[in-house]
C-alpha cells in the first residue's frame, strides 16, 4: 500500500508521463504473453524462432498461419481494466505518451488516443517483397490451432504478404522509435507495465528515462531486469494494480 501511494503521488505530480507496456498488460484479456504465445498445438514451436524473417522465408505458411491464429484471438477478446486505466492516465495527465511493444490493438480499443507501436501491428500486413500495404484477409472464423495457411499474394507484385510486425533482427519503425526516445528523455515519470525488459532496443526506453532523471514505476507480478532502475516496484497484475494507482492518484 505504501508503494502504491508513492506511485500515485509521483503520477499525480508529473507534468509529462510515459506509459510503456508489454505483453503482460494484455494477459488478463486472454492474449498470451510473447513467451507463452505458443499454446495448444503451437506448443511444439519456439516463439523466438518463429518471429524471424528466416522462419517466414523457410516456411511462410507456418508463420502466416501462426499470425492469423493470433490475430483472430486478439479480435475475439476485449481490453481489460489495465488498458482502461492507461486511457484514464491520458485523460488526467494530458501530456501522456503511450508506448507499447504489443502488436494487438487493445490500447486503441480502450480509448488511448495514439499509442506508439514499437513492434508493429497484427492488423497492418504488407508485401514481404515490395512493402505495399495489403488488405486484411476476409475473416473465415478462427483458423484451426496449429494450422498452416498460405499467405495472400501482393496485389502489386504477387509477392507473399507478411504480418506488419517487427521480427528479431529487423529495425524498429524509425518514427515510432524516435517518438519513444523523445518522450522517454523528456518525461518526469515512466510507468512500465507487463514487460520482461529483455528485448532491445525497446528495453532501453525505461532505462533512458531513468538516466534522464525520471522516476520509473514498474508493474509486474514477477521480478525483471528493470527492478534495479525502478523507483517503485508494484508486484501484481496490471488489471488490478493500475486501476488502484489511478484511483489513488486522482481520487
Ligand atoms: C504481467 C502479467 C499481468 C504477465 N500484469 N504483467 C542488445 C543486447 C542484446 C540483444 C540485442 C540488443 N539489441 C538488439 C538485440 C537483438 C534482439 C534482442 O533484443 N534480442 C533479445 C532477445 C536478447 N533485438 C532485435 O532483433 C530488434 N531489432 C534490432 O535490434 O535490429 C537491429 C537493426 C538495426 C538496423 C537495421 C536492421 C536491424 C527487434 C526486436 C523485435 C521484437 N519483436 C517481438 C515480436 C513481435 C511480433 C510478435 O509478437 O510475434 O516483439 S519479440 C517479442 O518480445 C515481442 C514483444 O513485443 C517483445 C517484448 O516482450 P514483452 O512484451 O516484454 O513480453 P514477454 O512475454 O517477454 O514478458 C511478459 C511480461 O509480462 C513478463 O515479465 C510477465 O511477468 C509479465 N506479466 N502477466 C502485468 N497480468
Ligand atoms: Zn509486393
Amino acid at each position: 500500500m505504501e508503494h502504491l501511494a508513492q506511485a500515485a503521488k509521483l503520477l499525480a505530480q508529473a507534468q509529462r508521463v510515459v506509459v510503456f507496456t508489454g505483453a503482460g498488460i494484455s494477459a488478463e484479456s486472454g492474449v498470451p504473453t510473447f513467451r507463452d504465445a505458443l499454446t495448444g498445438l503451437w506448443e511444439r514451436f519456439d516463439a523466438q524462432s518463429l518471429a524471424t524473417p528466416q522462419a517466414f522465408q523457410d516456411d511462410p505458411d507456418l508463420v502466416w498461419g501462426w499470425y492469423e491464429w493470433r490475430r483472430h484471438r486478439v479480435t475475439s477478446v476485449r481490453p481489460n481494466p489495465g488498458h482502461e486505466a492507461v486511457a484514464a492516465v491520458e485523460r488526467h495527465a494530458p501530456h501522456t505518451a503511450v508506448i507499447t511493444q504489443n502488436v494487438d490493438d487493445l490500447h486503441e480499443r480502450a480509448g488511448s488516443a495514439q499509442p506508439v507501436h514499437l513492434h508493429g501491428s497484427l492488423f497492418a500486413p504488407r508485401c514481404s517483397l515490395c512493402g505495399f500495404p495489403a488488405p486484411l484477409p476476409a475473416s473465415e472464423g478462427e483458423p484451426d490451432d496449429g494450422r498452416r495457411l498460405p499467405p495472400p499474394a501482393c496485389t502489386r507484385c504477387s509477392g507473399p504478404v507478411r504480418p506488419g510486425v517487427v521480427w528479431f533482427g529487423e529495425a524498429l519503425p524509425e518514427s515510432a522509435l524516435e517518438d519513444a526516445v523523445r518522450a522517454a528523455a523528456g518525461c518526469d515519470v515512466l510507468l512500465t507495465v507487463g514487460t520482461s525488459g529483455l528485448v532491445y532496443p525497446a528495453a532501453e526506453i525505461p532505462r533512458l528515462a531513468a538516466r534522464s532523471g525520471a522516476a520509473v514505476i514498474q508493474v509486474n507480478p514477477q521480478p525483471t531486469p528493470l527492478d534495479p532502475i525502478a523507483r517503485v516496484n508494484l508486484h501484481g497484475a496490471a488489471a488490478t494494480v493500475l486501476p488502484a494507482v489511478v484511483a489513488a492518484a486522482w481520487p
